[in-house]
């Protein structure tokens, strides 16, 4: 298939957002998958990602990592999709979007990896605390149907695959507010489809 998207991924990693939010547009596009510790870490692909990990995009010729990035670049490519807020109202969208990438994810990974940050120290971590990150994203999920208001949007890709591992694997507190939360969210057809096609690409376990 002849695409000027690319889509740079591994089915066992992240890139099942990237891949949800791309169907959630409705791009065509064509996917490489790319092997941990080898194809990952080649030249050809350190081009693209210096970073040597997935997902990336690439689209004509403006390539995107990180995939907070990824959601609302194409959701601002893809405009017909509706994904993301107008301007003035973007406050949230993007507040969550950049939460999501950075205090709650630094929390899990620490959390997970049983690293403490002392009491002393939260003032100068950028999440502070891993109760106090889950508290404020438990409070913003219930306040509104999708996180950044009445519309499902990129921000809730994101965030909902955050709150789907974070369910799934346990490293984040089962609360029932995240649950309500993602069944909003998990039987969209994007996402049916884009798990289908990322469990299709799964090498299978004997
Ligand atoms: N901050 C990056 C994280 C990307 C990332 O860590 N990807 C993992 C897979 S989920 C990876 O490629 N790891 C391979 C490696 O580090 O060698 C993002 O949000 O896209």
């Amino acid at each position: 298939m002849m695409t000027d998207l690319v889509l740079y991924t591994n089915p066992m990693s992240r890139g099942r957002i990237v891949r949800w939010m791309l169907e959630e547009v409705g791009a065509e596009y064509r996917t490489e998958i790319l092997e941990y510790g080898t194809t990952m870490k080649a030249p050809e692909y350190l081009a693209i990602n210096p970073m040597g990990k997935v997902p990336a995009i690439r689209h004509g010729s403006t390539v995107v990592t990180e995939c907070a990035a990824i959601c609302a670049y194409l959701a601002d490519a893809f405009p017909q999709a509706n994904l993301a807020p107008a301007l003035k109202d973007r406050g949230s969208y993007y507040r969550w979007l950049f939460f999501a990438a950075g205090p709650l994810e630094a929390a899990i990974a620490d959390r997970t990896l049983g690293v403490e940050v002392p009491a002393d120290k939260q003032m100068m971590v950028g999440y502070g605390c891993y109760a106090h990150v889950m508290d404020v994203l438990e409070k913003a999920v219930g306040d509104s149907p999708y996180i950044a208001g009445d519309s499902f949007s990129a921000a809730d890709v994101y965030i909902g695959s955050h709150i789907f591992w974070g369910l799934q694997f346990g490293s984040m507190d089962k609360r029932p507010a995240f649950e309500a939360y993602w069944k909003r969210l998990e039987s969209r057809p994007a996402h049916l489809r884009a798990t289908e096609l990322d469990d299709a690409d799964t090498p299978k376990q004997d």
